[in-house]
């Protein structure tokens, strides 16, 4: 047992699905440290569809093998690793899941590029049926298994849409008053009704009916967290050494915004504004992700309680001032391009994130030190970088075209 481990409450078994990812590797590392037993379960088809995209992370990511064989060299703390498809090896990891007995499944193992989701019609296809088939088979699992395991799920702000009419998004739940016949008004609570602006999008919708079926029928414990964009790279423990560096994806598929406009000004490319960036989204650094994941963790829901929701954000930014902060940081020249998305050119975002606040997060903000610490990183591996893969080229519907740059 290691210092860590002393200070710890009550150490967990936790499977990590989709724990080779951007978020699941640096949340696995983090339990690994806080003293918790960590097995990764993934089918490493993030890996292949960079090999299928030609697009590789920015930063040298290293294979499963390595990156667990020193991570046991640093912090002498053991993570087991299955690669299993839980989308369609149902036999397979439902064994798992019986042998290893874990705690608590931390489900990030879903396809989760939006434009990647809308390439095609296979594209498409695989996103629902991956993520899909996955949720159901870790709820099915779960289930079948006969254990009382929390299942914490990685959702998305991107369920609710983001026309929100000013008001403030919940967390989860809508308050509504319905009339009866009777002609009296009751008070109701209601899944947020959703609005997902890609096929990626609407799986995490259906993942939602998934959670409150199984949770109203067989009582599963279940924290779906709808988390915000994520940015920055490292966490404290990927800092520890560079064969355990964080992913970074820059691609016009995989690259979420902030990263890739850290990036862009970094390596000489303009910043990539969609339309006019009048877009305003949730952001949350990885720091944040992965302790939100512990504090979720640790706050379990109880047996017969419903599905826990909360909004995992830190704050909303609209993406064009992102880009002009960028832009004054680094003396970046900012684009504005034809958005191949089909969204609203613009919209307002509020959102409650009270629930995380009251269970000790303090929120890591947009800091100038955390966007240089990217920066840097992005200018170390600027060799990498393939600047035919920067821009964005899936579109929504077969009318749009992408146009070339427009500099402003
Ligand atoms: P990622 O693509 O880097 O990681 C997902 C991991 O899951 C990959 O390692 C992949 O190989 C694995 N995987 C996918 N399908 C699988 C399957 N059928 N069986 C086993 N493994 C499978 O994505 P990420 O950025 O780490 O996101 C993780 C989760 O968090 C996703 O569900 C995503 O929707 C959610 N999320 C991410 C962000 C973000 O900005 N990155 C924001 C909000 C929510
Ligand atoms: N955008 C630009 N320029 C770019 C890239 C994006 O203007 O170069 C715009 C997009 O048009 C969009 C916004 O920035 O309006 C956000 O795009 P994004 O790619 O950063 O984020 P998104 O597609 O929503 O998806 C990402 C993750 C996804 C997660 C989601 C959280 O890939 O897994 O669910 O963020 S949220 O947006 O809150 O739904």
């Amino acid at each position: 047992m290691n210092l860590q481990n002393k200070h710890l409450k009550s150490n967990k078994k936790i499977v990590v699905l989709g724990g080779d990812g951007f978020c699941g590797w640096p949340t696995s590392l983090h339990l690994s440290n806080s003293g918790h037993d960590v097995i990764i379960i993934d089918n490493l088809s993030r890996r292949n569809i960079d090999n299928e995209l030609e697009a590789e992370s920015l930063t040298p990511i290293q294979p499963m093998g390595t990156r667990l064989k020193v991570w046991e060299e640093i912090s002498r703390r053991k993570i087991d690793f299955y690669n299993i498809n839980i989308a369609n090896d149902y036999d397979y990891f439902l064994k798992v899941i019986i042998d290893e007995q874990p705690d608590a499944i931390i489900h990030f193992a879903e396809q989760r590029s939006a434009p990647y989701s809308m390439k095609s019609p296979k594209h498409k296809r695989y996103t629902v049926n991956n993520n899909l088939n996955a949720t159901h088979n870790v709820l099915c699992a779960i289930v079948e298994s006969g254990l009382d395991i929390h299942l914490i799920h990685l959702g998305t702000m991107g369920v609710y849409g983001y026309g929100t009419a000013g008001m403030k998004i919940p967390e989860g739940y809508l308050d509504i008053e319905v009339q009866t016949e009777a002609g009296n008004r009751i008070d109701q609570q209601i899944l947020y009704p959703t609005n997902p602006g890609s096929i990626y999008h609407m799986t995490k919708s259906q993942d939602q009916l998934l959670f409150q079926y199984y949770n109203k029928n067989d009582s599963v414990r279940i924290t779906d967290l709808h988390q915000g964009i994520v940015w920055g790279t490292n966490t404290k423990e990927t800092k520890m050494d560079e064969r355990l560096i964080n992913r970074f994806d820059y691609d016009g598929d995989y690259g979420t915004v902030l990263n890739r406009f850290l990036m862009q000004a970094a390596v000489g490319h303009p910043i990539t504004v969609h339309g006019t960036g009048g877009q305003t989204r949730a952001f949350i650094h990885i720091q944040d992700t992965v302790r939100c994941i512990q504090l979720a963790i640790e706050n379990p829901p109880k047996r017969e309680e419903r599905v826990m929701i909360y909004n995992q954000m830190t704050e909303t930014h609209r993406v064009n001032d992102l880009a002009q902060l960028v832009s004054e940081l680094t003396n970046g020249e900012i684009a504005y391009v034809p958005n191949p998305r089909k969204e609203a050119a613009e919209n307002d975002l509020h959102v409650k994130n009270d629930l995380f606040l009251s269970k000790g997060l303090k929120p890591i903000t947009l800091d100038e030190g955390l966007m240089q610490e990217v920066t840097k990183i992005a200018k170390k591996y600027a060799s990498r970088a393939d600047h035919t893969k920067i821009p964005a080229k899936s579109t929504w519907t077969k009318e749009q075209h992408p146009g070339t740059l427009k500099e402003r």
